[in-house]
Parts: structure tokens; C-alpha cells; sequence
């Protein structure tokens, strides 16, 4: 595999020098993620699939009429094989392993998706709340999963420790810690080489993950021990009792690999769904790391909005992030589902050295915080500044509700966009930029500030 690297100088150089900071010529080698792509749609022979339904037996011999069971399936389907999964609940005490060992291919993935147009729900319901009360996990490479929701597990409802998986479309709701998770799948495998990498987890949603105290519980959980490219995209997490996601690293572990995160959605994390405060939830829509471990994330063209606390936060994280185009809107819900405070901010990167432009924040609890240090890139961003109540930024624009094609609102528990077919999200004109916004085209190489009426990637001008 060849992982493109990028050399990046803080200077802001590359960018054609648009800061104009001077002095130091410090460098960063910055990762690139191979940017992973879904499988293409490949006509399936029904006839070569094992077919699992809620009411099947393990003696069966997996045909559409006479369906066997999820374990029997993983156990027997060859490397790169089929498991179609028919629509029902499926009722499990416990968890649902695939082994390390159990592989597909890199051109042939092993798959098991939802049966066209069903819902396979796996509820896990019977499990106490227990760390070890996964429910599917997922320790071997090249599987894709698609159109399963997972529920009710007694700690995280999807756990990755394999790679180069691909989790696609699934659901991952009520579960009693985060509703999907990425780290090792051993604690003996110490070194950063063991840990999963290469994961794409692609238009999945996670809501209502929630443990007893509301400490732990995040949507989308990439931290600890998780390895190089691990990407997010097209996501949403929403209504957990934590954080929407948790990048987070501990020093005794060391550094993660970063993660991607783009085209993501983040709101009312740190409330639960019946609009109560869970007693220990942070409430960060993105928690991009912590002060242990310097970590390059990059994160492009995602939403936060409503979060009990910060819409993104560095969390400590020295860095750099690459942090561009995100769109963070009315996060500090810290008093209640409709009440703002002061005390926290849409953006929040107040130490580390990061790389942040084209961001856009509107109706901030505190200012946002982008320090800027000698040698930072930060740039053609629209930030809010409390005492002066206003929009502060580089390019002469000014941002009122006028910029905005409709007036953004959101009402508690009904979402403000909806899904396509194909599991893109349709976002209609929330937060979109009026045609007459001069915020158009006023970001660095002529994009647009904040998330939406961007397509593509920035890389460019990295
Ligand atoms: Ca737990
Ligand atoms: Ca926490
Ligand atoms: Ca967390
Ligand atoms: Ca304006």
C-alpha cells in the first residue's frame, strides 16, 4: 500500500503565504489517508449467498428458504463470500464475533449486508452493562458490513479491532457505551502496527448510546489504540450521552493514527433523546484528541450544532489538526436542549498549533478560540467574538442571518435533513449560503466558508 505523505509547512507557504507569518520554517509530515472508496455495486448471485433470518437454525444449510443463523454464517462463508441477512429482530445474549483470521480479500471483501429493501435489527438487549458485552465485533480484515442496525449491547454496539473493513449504512442506536468503536483487539498488541487501520465507516448514523452515568458513551469512538486511516464520512451521531466523537489518546498508550473525518454531523451530544442531562456527559460534538499525544486529524466539511458543550475542540490535542470548511452552529447547551450559555464554544483549539481555514461559526456560546501562535495557519475563518458580538475574520465579510438561505433552526428530537437512497445525506437549505452571502467564495482558493456548497476535497491547498 502506498500511503501518500504530504509535507506541510506551518508557514502557511503552501497556501501561498496568505498570513504572512514569517520567521520559522517548521515542518510537518502529515499523512494522507489513501481515501478509501466503498465497494462498487457488484450484481450479487443470490444463489452463491448464505441467507441468516431471524428464525433460522444453525443446522440449516443457509438457502433463502431454509435460512441459518448469523454464527454459522460467519463461521462457514468463504473469503470474499456473501451473507445476506433478512429483515426482523434478531434477539442475542451475546456477542457476535468474526475471529482474527477470518478474511476476505483486498479485491473481494467477505460482506454481510442487509437482504434488499429489509432491516436486520440485532438487539442485544439480554446483556447486562459490561465491557466485555459487545455487540458484533469485528476482528478480522476486509469484511463489509452494510444495512444492519445494532442495539440495546451492553458496551459498544459495532467494535472494530480488524481492518481494512468497511461499515456501511448500519445504525447504531441505545447502546450502553459508544455506539461504534475502533481500537485493538488485544490488549497485548502494544504497538501501534497491530492496531486497526484503514477502516471506513461510511453513512452510518449513532444515536441514544448512553452508559449509566453518561460518561463514556460517544456515537463514533476512533481512540485509545486505533491505527492509520480510519476514516469517517458521511456520519452522523447524534443524542449520546458523551461526546458525538471521541478521538482521545492517553500517554501510556502513545499516539493514534489520524483520522479523517469529512461530510459528518454532530448535535446534541451529551443529551439524551427524552432531552435529560445525563450526569457525566461531556457533550463535545467532536473531541479531537487530548493534551498526551500530538495527532494530526484532519476534519472537512462537518456540522456540530446543539452539543451540550464545544461544537469541535482540540480537547488539549498540540496537533496539527487540519481543521476546514466545518460549519458550527449554536453548540453551549449546557443549561438545557433549548437554553445557550456562555461557558463554551463552537470552536475551540486554544493551544495547539493547528491548521484551520474556511470555518464558519454562527450564534457562538463564548468566542471561538483559534490561537494563533507564531508559525500557525489559521485563516479565512469566520469566528464570533462574545463581547463585541460579532463575526470576526480576515476577509472583510460580515455574517448575519442574511447569509444564510433560511434562517437556521432546529427543533429538539426532529431532524433538520434527511437521508438519500443511497445513504448520502440530503441536508436541503439547512445552513446553506444564500447566493447573495458575502461569505461566497471567500474562503482560501475561492471556496465557499463553512460546509456547505463545497464538493470535493481541499487538498490542494493544504
Ligand atoms: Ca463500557
Ligand atoms: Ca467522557
Ligand atoms: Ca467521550
Ligand atoms: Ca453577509
Amino acid at each position: 500500500m502506498i500511503r501518500k505523505i504530504l509535507l506541510l509547512c506551518l508557514c502557511g507557504v503552501m497556501i501561498g503565504g496568505m498570513l504572512g507569518c514569517g520567521g520559522g520554517s517548521s515542518k510537518t509530515v502529515v499523512p494522507q489517508p489513501e481515501d478509501p472508496v466503498a465497494d462498487p455495486e457488484i450484481p450479487v448471485n443470490p444463489d452463491a449467498a448464505i441467507y441468516v433470518a431471524p428464525n433460522g437454525k444453525a443446522e440449516n444449510p443457509g438457502t433463502l428458504t431454509s435460512p441459518t443463523t448469523l454464527e454459522k454464517a460467519i463461521a462457514t462463508v468463504r473469503p470474499g463470500g456473501l451473507i445476506y441477512m433478512r429483515g426482523g429482530t434478531y434477539y442475542y445474549n451475546s456477542t457476535i464475533t468474526i475471529d482474527m483470521g477470518n478474511n476476505g480479500t483486498a479485491a473481494n471483501r467477505s460482506k454481510i449486508y442487509a437482504y434488499p429493501n429489509e432491516q436486520p435489527i440485532l438487539n442485544f438487549s439480554a446483556q447486562k452493562e459490561l465491557d466485555a458485552n459487545r455487540g458484533l465485533q469485528i476482528f478480522g480484515n476486509y469484511w463489509h458490513v452494510r444495512g444492519l442496525v445494532v442495539e440495546y449491547a451492553g458496551d459498544n454496539g459495532i467494535f472494530i479491532g480488524g481492518s481494512y473493513n468497511i461499515i456501511e449504512r448500519c445504525i447504531t442506536r441505545y447502546n450502553r457505551d459508544s455506539g461504534l468503536q475502533i481500537a485493538r483487539a488485544k490488549s497485548s498488541f502494544t504497538g501501534i502496527s497491530q492496531w486497526p487501520s484503514y477502516n471506513l465507516i461510511l453513512n452510518c448514523d449513532s444515536y441514544g448510546n448512553a452508559d449509566s452515568d453518561g460518561e463514556d458513551a460517544d456515537g463514533f469512538a476512533c481512540k485509545l489504540t486505533s491505527g492509520p486511516g480510519n476514516v469517517f464520512r458521511g456520519c452522523i451521531a447524534y443524542n449520546n450521552s458523551d461526546d458525538g466523537w471521541d478521538l482521545y489518546t492517553k500517554s501510556e498508550t502513545g499516539p493514534i493514527g489520524p483520522v479523517v473525518l469529512e461530510d459528518c454531523v454532530a448535535f446534541s451530544n451529551g443529551i439524551l433523546p427524552d432531552g435529560t442531562y445525563p450526569k457525566n456527559g461531556d457533550g463535545n460534538g467532536y473531541k479531537l484528541g487530548s493534551s498526551s499525544n500530538g495527532v494530526s486529524h484532519i476534519v472537512r466539511r462537518c456540522i456540530a450544532f446543539h452539543n451540550r458543550k464545544h461544537g469541535f475542540t482540540d480537547n488539549g490535542n498540540p496537533g496539527p489538526i487540519i481543521i476546514s470548511n466545518c460549519t458550527s452552529w449554536h453548540n453551549s447547551m449546557g443549561k438545557s436542549p433549548t437554553e445557550q450559555t456562555t461557558s463554551d464554544y463552537n470552536f475551540n483549539f486554544p493551544k495547539g498549533e493547528h491548521i484551520m481555514f474556511n470555518n464558519l461559526s454562527w450564534e457562538g456560546g463564548g468566542s471561538d478560540v483559534g490561537h494563533v501562535p507564531s508559525g500557525s495557519t489559521v485563516h479565512h475563518n469566520v469566528f464570533y467574538k462574545k463581547d463585541k458580538k460579532t463575526y470576526e475574520n480576515d476577509m472583510g465579510v460580515t455574517l448575519t442571518v442574511d447569509d444564510f438561505v433560511v434562517k437556521p433552526s432546529y427543533t429538539f428530537g426532529i431532524l433538520p435533513f434527511i437521508r438519500n437512497a443511497d445513504g448520502s445525506i440530503n441536508f436541503g437549505t439547512f445552513l446553506q449560503l444564500a447566493d447573495t452571502s458575502d461569505l461566497k467564495g471567500k474562503g482560501a482558493n475561492g471556496y465557499d466558508i463553512g460546509a456547505r456548497g463545497n464538493v470535493g476535497t481541499e487538498t490542494a491547498i493544504w
